[in-house]
């Protein structure tokens, strides 16, 4: 019996026992979940912490792109502006070649006039008498357009090509034109070379040398001097028996009648008197004119007209008497703003 009892007891603490034993274990294998729960969770936070950085970097991003579109707005805006740029330069550089056409198209006109005008004179010098050769013979072969012409080389003459601008307006055209003041821009302070042969252009400013003229006026010619001063007023003077001498004579002035409206004539002063320029001193003083009025003319002692002298703007020159003057209607302190002298045969008739 005692043995029985024993057994039994026995068996209950290896009951206990195993049964402590599987809740131990059970525990364990739960405490052992619990510890993997434990990671996923530590996991699940550094994942946070990743998507933390995730969004702020897209925030940095977002921002980026944001800094990054608005500066290409102001990219954009900058190549808006450079088109728009570029469009307003291209309607300059269009208006630029309209102007250009315009112009080409009226040298190709006047090319046009000079070759018919040209062909003409081979055909017609053989049976011209007449040598001398300017604006009015032109005019009477039917060129009745005011502008640069191209005069011929005339061998009977000895005398080149010569390049001129004929008015064929005023007061029935024919004029050649010998000097003109209107731009300002190119010095008359020349030495005599230059007086002799001519300078300047022949649609602005320009003096058409006294060789030219000496040439010019060995026919009985008309000298026109048109004046204008600064509020627009025009005046005007005209010379029969108007003629230079030789470059012997130092291209004297001869002068005949005038007849004007430019108030007292001024160029009669100069009458008979030789061509003097800042090298060349021929003048009737014991100044040397032309270097005081700083032009080249038929300097007496000195002026009474000064139409070579210094383009003043306004007529404001109050300091020295080397301005464009012509005494007789402005005064000596008085430049004028346009100047144009003009000759024509006596016997010219349109
Ligand atoms: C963007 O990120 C960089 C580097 O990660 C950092 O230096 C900068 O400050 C951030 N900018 C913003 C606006 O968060
Ligand atoms: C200019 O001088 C010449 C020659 O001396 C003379 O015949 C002529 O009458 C003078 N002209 C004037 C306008 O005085
Ligand atoms: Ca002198």
């Amino acid at each position: 019996m005692h043995k029985k009892v024993a057994f039994g007891l026995l068996s209950l603490c290896i009951l206990i026992a195993i049964s402590t034993l599987s809740y131990a274990q059970s525990k364990k294998a739960q405490r052992r979940r619990t510890t993997t729960g434990g990671a996923n969770l530590l996991k699940l936070i550094s994942c946070c912490d990743d998507l933390k950085e995730l969004k702020v970097q897209v925030a940095n991003l977002t921002s980026i792109l944001t800094d990054l579109s608005k500066k290409q707005e102001t990219d954009w805006i900058n190549v808006v502006m450079q088109v728009m740029d570029l469009e307003g330069n291209y309607r300059q550089v269009e208006s630029r070649i309209t102007e250009a056409e315009g112009k080409y198209s009226e040298m190709n006109n006047r090319i046009d006039i000079m070759q018919l005008q040209a062909a003409q004179t081979v055909t017609q010098t053989s049976a011209e008498t007449d040598a001398v050769y300017d604006c009015s013979s032109l005019y009477h072969r039917s060129y009745k357009i005011s502008g640069v012409y191209k005069l011929p080389a005339d061998e009977f003459l000895g005398t080149p090509e010569l390049e001129v601008f004929c008015d064929m307006e005023t007061e029935g055209g024919g004029w050649t034109i010998i000097q003109r003041r209107k731009i300002g821009l190119t010095s008359f302070h020349r030495d005599w070379k230059q007086y002799k042969t001519g300078f300047g252009n022949i649609r602005g400013d320009f003096w058409l040398g006294n060789e030219n003229i000496f040439r010019l006026t060995r026919q009985p010619s008309v000298l026109r001097v048109e004046l204008e001063d600064w509020n627009g007023n025009l005046r005007y003077a005209e010379y029969n028996s108007f003629s230079l001498g030789n470059e012997l004579n130092s291209y004297r002035l001869f002068l005949g009648d005038y007849t004007g409206n430019a108030g007292r004539d001024s160029l009669r002063y100069h009458n008979n008197t030789a061509f003097s320029t800042k090298d060349k001193d021929n003048d009737k003083c014991v100044d040397d004119c032309a270097e005081f009025r700083k032009g080249g003319y038929w300097y007496n002692c000195c002026t009474d007209s000064n139409l070579n002298g210094v383009y003043y703007r306004h007529g404001e020159h109050t300091k020295h008497s080397d301005g464009i003057s012509w005494y007789g209607w402005h005064g000596s302190s008085y430049s004028l703003k346009q100047v144009e002298m003009k000759i024509r045969p006596q016997n010219f008739t349109p």
